[in-house]
């Protein structure tokens, strides 16, 4: 049916005299019913990712693209005097993620279903989301980010399970999003949500009544955890989360012919990061339930769950009180006792108990109780082997296995940048496509002229895209002959934006005593802090005040502007990434464990500017040492020094004075009469006192190689040539590749 035929169905009318919002609608409701017909459960063994986040993103671009319909409906609008852009700025975000975890689940879901694998994500409905970040008086405050409309894209199912806390029911409902592969069949993204919800507990802010479990449960995600009532919803959460899951799991497989004692035959669980560990107690009870007995219980979900860790940050490897756990599961107590004495009974390694302390540790049930766990990149699993998990590698050497993350090429290229997706197809044929290894055909045109100028002339097309729609949608002035240097990620000390802040202050200083830089530059910034996390939001508070002082410094603004945008997403990375120049990975060596943003800003053309830190690394080794600015102290060097516990910023403090200098701005009155005194001499003692990130340390090395690539782009046919040599290298981080190694050596589908 063509989208013409679609609109005169439901609107009686042609496309040229309905609104945006109607054509939205109308190609809601043909996507979905295009995509449905593809639904299959084929394939006796089924995956189960289940996630407590899927950073989604909008899906009308990307369901069109994957149905293969794309090029043809952008045509039948464009003939209609209507443009493809404009319907899409009518779909809501749903900002079911945090950053990475999420949008790593909802990419390796694309590739799942374009694989043509059998796969499921598992998740929760959460009504408003994150929080939608709005910027007051230079600060970050949140309010609640509803994206569910009346039709959308999820689909109400019939399932619904009755889900037992301590002292009450939540009674749940299934709703289903299609996820299309792209040529190939649909899966389904699984969301749960409690029939009991209310929004209207919820107001202007994200403050609500957080004893109302059975109205607030899947109202956000990850609400304020600062105080406790926040972190037992979490549990709350994550129970429901899991019940309903592993419910739906054995009903399935149940549906599918399994006895249950064969459940590894018809199941595959993945479990992303710790937040869905409940989900090994909980089968097993369930088994139980079912007639089997605890040990073979415990050997079946064994079989069957496989756990991927995200990060050693200390905070985000959850442990819970073992109260909280009483208070909101107590069915699922005298299952993780059993399991923890089991684990004591056979391994003398204190370190390695579930419960030690009153806690219990959700990683420690995931790995003696799985039979896997991976890192998400090289040096990520490496760590996770020889220090963070060590002991844990000495018990289960064959349990532990990287697999590096990937995006999918279909939004993170085809997507958002048809421009160079054009371009390459035109050198080397559409296999690409199928095959993101294919790129590396682009490496016959490195000499080619005419090649390396349409690759500039398209970067300064989606420059000039990006400085149209900041323009129209949050007011900015940007200077697209500038240099687009851009970090976008959730705000972290360990990713240090902090770092790139100075050097904004230090480059500030150079133009004001004279040394201008070769052509403008523009620092880009998207980041959410966490409700509760001070220094983060501190350290936003910093870089809006200096994007208000140098941007209306006429001295300074001709040749450095700086720019946080509001409400860092999906949809706005899809508009930043494409128009990158230089992409910031400064996190601190050792803690990222992977990252994503780098490999989308690499296929998109940019040069990334980063530590050899978590997939940076494997960037590196790819591209090789010309055509990537690597600094920084090296991962040993810093988990040496956290060992020893020596470190002390005030040393560098006081040895470097460009350093001292930029730090000192901080506190200086021209950034007081824009900001707040008390967030910004925290931010100061905070780095001066602790610098917990140690960003002194590798201050100068960073401020001299990110001098060395600002001179590196004004020799324009080199820098190409390394832009091309990065996409045509980009083709390893397609999820494709990730997926089929995660069905290869853990699911065993097919
Ligand atoms: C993130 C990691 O910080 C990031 O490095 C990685 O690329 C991403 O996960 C996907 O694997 N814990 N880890 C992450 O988020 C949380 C929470």
């Amino acid at each position: 049916m063509t989208l013409a035929q679609a609109i005169e169905n439901k609107y009686h009318r042609g496309i040229a005299e309905c609104s945006n919002e109607e054509i939205y609608y109308c190609l809601l409701e043909m996507t979905k019913k295009m995509a449905e017909d593809k639904i299959s459960n084929d394939g006796k063994k089924k995956l189960y990712y289940i996630s407590a986040e899927f950073l989604i993103g909008k899906l009308l671009s990307n369901n069109l693209i994957n149905l293969g319909i794309y090029e043809d409906i952008k045509k039948e609008l464009a003939d209609n005097g209507k443009a493809i852009g404009d319907i899409e700025e009518i779909e809501l975000e749903p900002s079911l993620g945090n950053g990475g975890l999420g949008r790593l689940a909802a990419c390796f879901m694309d590739s799942v279903a374009t694989l043509g694998l059998n796969g499921d994500g598992v998740g929760l409905n959460y009504h408003y989301g994150l929080f939608k970040q709005v910027f007051d008086h230079n600060l970050q405050k949140e309010t609640p980010n509803p994206w569910i409309t009346d039709e959308s894209w999820l689909t109400k199912s019939d399932i619904s399970y009755t889900v037992q806390f301590g002292g009450f029911n939540v009674q749940s409902r299934l709703y289903d999003i299609d996820v299309v592969g792209y040529n190939n069949r649909t899966n389904r993204l699984r969301l749960f949500d409690i029939e009991s919800v209310d929004e209207s507990i919820v107001g202007d802010t994200i403050d609500f009544d957080k004893d109302q479990i059975a109205k607030n449960l899947t109202l956000f995600l990850y609400p304020d955890d600062s105080d406790e009532k926040g972190r037992l919803l979490r549990v709350y959460q994550q129970y429901f989360m899991v019940s309903n899951a592993a419910r739906l799991v054995l009903d399935e497989c149940v549906a599918k012919g399994s006895n249950l004692h064969d459940l590894a035959d018809y199941a595959a669980i993945q479990i992303n990061d710790t937040h869905p560990s409940m989900v090994i107690p909980e089968l097993i009870r369930l088994l139980q339930e079912r007639g089997i007995v605890m040990d073979e219980a415990i050997e079946i979900v064994s079989k069957v769950c496989a756990y991927t860790n995200h990060t050693i940050l200390a905070e985000a490897l959850e442990k819970w009180p073992i109260y909280f756990l009483e208070k909101a599961v107590p069915q699922l107590m005298p299952i993780i006792r059993e399991l923890d004495n089991r684990v004591r009974q056979k391994v003398s390694d204190e370190s390695t108990y579930i419960i030690k302390d009153g806690l219990v540790h959700m990683a420690h049930m995931d790995i003696h109780y799985g039979y896997s766990v991976n890192g998400v990149a090289y040096l990520h699993t490496e760590i996770l082997k020889n220090t963070e998990l060590n002991n844990f590698y000495k018990l289960y050497p064959e349990r532990f296995n990287n697999k590096t993350n990937g995006i999918t090429f279909r939004r993170w290229l085809m997507a958002c940048n048809p421009e160079l997706s054009a371009m390459i197809t035109d050198l080397i044929g559409d296999g690409w496509k199928k095959d993101a290894n294919e790129l590396e055909k682009l490496a016959n045109f490195m000499d080619d002229d005419a090649v390396l100028d349409r690759l500039l002339a398209v970067k300064s097309g989606k420059k000039a895209d990006l400085k149209n729609y900041l323009k129209a949608t949050q007011g900015m002035d940007i200077d697209d002959n500038s240099i687009y240097d851009i970090q976008i990620k959730r705000l972290h000390e360990y990713k240090r934006q902090q770092m790139n802040a100075l050097y904004i202050i230090h480059k500030y200083f150079e133009i004001k005593e004279g040394k201008k830089p070769a052509r403008p530059i523009t620092l880009f910034f998207g980041a959410k802090a966490a409700p509760a996390y001070v220094i983060a939001k501190d350290i936003i508070h910093l870089i809006l005040c200096l994007q208000q002082i140098i941007n209306n410094d006429p001295e300074v603004s001709p040749y450095l502007k700086v720019f946080m945008v509001e409400n860092y997403n999906v949809t706005l990375a899809e508009k930043l990434i494409p128009a990158c120049d230089i992409s910031e990975q400064i996190s601190l060596a050792s803690k990222e464990a992977s990252g994503t943003g780098n490999m989308k800003f690499m296929l998109n053309g940019a040069l990334t500017l980063g530590t050899m830190d978590g997939a940076n690394v494997e960037i590196a080794e790819l591209v090789g040492e010309d055509n990537i600015y690597t600094f920084g102290e090296s991962s040993e060097t810093v988990i040496a020094r956290y060992e020893r516990g020596d470190y002390c910023s005030k040393d560098y403090y006081e040895k470097d004075a460009a350093l001292k200098k930029a730090v000192d701005f901080i506190v200086s009155d021209q950034v007081m009469a824009v900001g707040c005194r008390e967030n910004l001499e925290r931010l100061y003692n905070e780095l001066l006192n602790k610098d917990w990130f140690m960003t002194f340390p590798d201050f100068e090395s960073y401020v001299a190689t990110k001098e060395r690539a600002y001179a590196d782009y004004e020799d324009r046919k080199t820098w190409a040539k390394k832009v091309l040599l990065n996409i045509s290298k980009a083709g390893f981080f397609s999820s494709d590749r990730t997926i089929a190694q995660y069905n290869d050596e853990i699911w065993k589908l097919n």
